[in-house]
This record gives C-alpha cells, sequence and structure tokens, in this order.
C-alpha cells in the first residue's frame, strides 16, 4: 500500500459526502476510465478502503479519484467507488466533483465533460451555483419481475440502469423518511440477498447492487417519487441518487407515464430533491438531473505503515 500522502476535496450533494481525490493516489498507468479502475481493484484495493472507510472517512462517503482523461474533450477522467467497491457511475458524486473542480479553479459558470467507467457525462455549472448531470444511457431492462424473500413475501419490481444497476419497487407499507432508515434498510438488504440466491440479474448477468424503494410524493402536483436507496454494502444514498433517479425515469418512460421535456422530482430521505428530465434515444433515455453541491473541506490524508486501520475499518 502507497504510504504518499493523499490530497483530497470534500463537498456534499443534497447531504451525501463526495471525497474528491486530487493527488497522491499511485500511477494506473493509461488507457480508459475502466481499464483503470481494474488497476486500482488489484493493485490498490486496501486504499481505496482506507480513503472512504473509517477512521479517515465513514461508511456512508463515496469517493472519486481524479485522473487525467485520455479523451481529448474531457476535463478529467473519475473512478468512483464506496466502502465496498467501485460505482460504475455516481450522479451525486458528478455533481460533487464540479464542486471540487469549482473550487480548485479548475471549472467555471459553462459545461464540460467528465469520464466515467459508464461513460462520458456531461456536466453543467450553472449560474445560480446548482450543476446538471447529462448521464448515459438509461433504460429498463425487465419489468415487473419477481422476486420471493426469505419468509415467503413477493416483492415485484423493475430493473433498469442508470450507470449502475438498479431494482426498483414501493416501499413496504412505511414512509421514506429518516426514522425509517434501519427498516427500510433491512428490507433493501433482503431483496438484494434474494435477487442474488434467485439468480436476478441485469441482461448480461450483472450484478444488481442498488436498490430503490419508492414512495408517491404528497402535497404536491409535480411528478416524482420519494425514494430510499440502498447503495452497495449497507449503506443508503443521503442523496436522492442521480443514477437512481435516471433508472427511475427511464422506467416511468417505458410505462408511458413520463414524456420528453417532462420534469420528474425524485426526494431523497432527507427531504432533499433532484430534478429530472430526459430526450428520447434508441432503446432508452438521455437523463438530465440538477442538484446542488457544497464545499465542505479539502486536506491531506496519511497512511503510516504502523497503523493498524489504514485500510480502514472492515
Ligand atoms: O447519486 O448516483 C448517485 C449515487 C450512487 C451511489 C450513491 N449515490
Amino acid at each position: 500500500m502507497s504510504l504518499s500522502p493523499i490530497h483530497y476535496i470534500d463537498t456534499h450533494t443534497a447531504g451525501e459526502p463526495t471525497r474528491v481525490i486530487t493527488g497522491g493516489f499511485p500511477d494506473l498507468g493509461i488507457g480508459s476510465a475502466s481499464q483503470r479502475c481494474a488497476v486500482m481493484l488489484s493493485d490498490h484495493d486496501s486504499l481505496r478502503a482506507g480513503i472512504v472507510r473509517e477512521p479517515r472517512g465513514h461508511e456512508a462517503m463515496v469517493g472519486a479519484l481524479l485522473l487525467e482523461s485520455s479523451l481529448a474533450d474531457c476535463e478529467a477522467a473519475v473512478i468512483f467507488f464506496n466502502n465496498v467497491g467501485v460505482l460504475g457511475m455516481c450522479g451525486h458524486g458528478a455533481m460533487g466533483v464540479i464542486e471540487a473542480l469549482r473550487h480548485a479553479g479548475r471549472v467555471d459558470v459553462g459545461k464540460c465533460k467528465l469520464e466515467t467507467n459508464a461513460g462520458v457525462v456531461e456536466m453543467q455549472l450553472h449560474d445560480d451555483g446548482e450543476i446538471s448531470l447529462e448521464n448515459v444511457r438509461s433504460y429498463r431492462s425487465a419489468s415487473n419481475c419477481s422476486v420471493t424473500l426469505e419468509g415467503g413475501d413477493e416483492v415485484i419490481g423493475d430493473i433498469a440502469w442508470g450507470g449502475n444497476w438498479f431494482f426498483i419497487t414501493e416501499s413496504p407499507g412505511m414512509t421514506v423518511e429518516f426514522t425509517n432508515v434501519d427498516a427500510l434498510t433491512d428490507h433493501a438488504c433482503r431483496i438484494r440477498d434474494a435477487l442474488r440466491e434467485q439468480g436476478v440479474t441485469g441482461p448480461d448477468g450483472e450484478e444488481i447492487d442498488h436498490i430503490d424503494l419508492h414512495q408517491p410524493l404528497s402535497g404536491t402536483e409535480a411528478a416524482g417519487t420519494r425514494s430510499f436507496v440502498l447503495c452497495p454494502g449497507k449503506q443508503w444514498d443521503r442523496s436522492p441518487c442521480g443514477t437512481g433517479t435516471s433508472a427511475t425515469m427511464a422506467c416511468q418512460h417505458q410505462r408511458g407515464q413520463l414524456d420528453e421535456g417532462d420534469r420528474w422530482t425524485q426526494v431523497g430521505v432527507l427531504g432533499t430533491s433532484f430534478v429530472g428530465s430526459f430526450r428520447v434515444v434508441d432503446g432508452g433515455i438521455i437523463p438530465t438531473i440538477r442538484g446542488r453541491s457544497s464545499m465542505c473541506g479539502e486536506g491531506t490524508l496519511y497512511f503510516p505503515p504502523d497503523d493498524p486501520f489504514r485500510h480502514g475499518i472492515d
């Protein structure tokens, strides 16, 4: 494991933290974001864990390793990761990266592109400080899938891609709010276990590692949902989840309930929201998600070789 210091900028987007790694990470060689992600996983996975896990981070933190992109039109390449592994894309994280780049003086109001594991996304920093993400193509791969939870309960939901794989279903009779996060986490973990055990995957065998539980928005005419998202591992997204909002809009469109140009509001557990819209493309949609990210801090992490927790607390 590298002993060199790691430089970071911390932001949060709608409550969900992003730790943007700006320097000190070992060289991952050349190639695409996904090729370098493979090197990160094989050679430096313990450093990934040490950056985001306690005691230097915490379990809900998402890391974003900033790299130079080999694509001429991209401002940077980014590898997103959390306490248990890497993510395909990360909507709140991409907004956090733009806020960190703005703080570092690297971007200003306007557009730029980021290369991610899941493809190139286009970001826009607006005059009012909000940030939009034009995400990768998002689509529903299966509808009304049935899984049987341990104990026999049946759950029906859709499987969709929004830069990560999601199983999207109704909240099980409990409101999507902070006081219920333990019960919501428990239910979502049971769904993910059942998907694994029953071999329910994406179309090419991909693991469905995000579970999105929905409850209708009340007290508003806006089209949208209140949503709890379980991330890979056992943490829930403090933001309304950008990739989850993308996957949800793809399902709503496929169901004929949302059309190009319509606005969609996705409200997270903390009551913060992302506003989405999309354009229709062959085989899916290209979502645009708008939100706000805030600077939290910046600093340097050290990993002394005699620290038994330099790889994080597992
Ligand atoms: O905003 O896409 C997102 C996300 C994924 C995991 C945590 N946040």
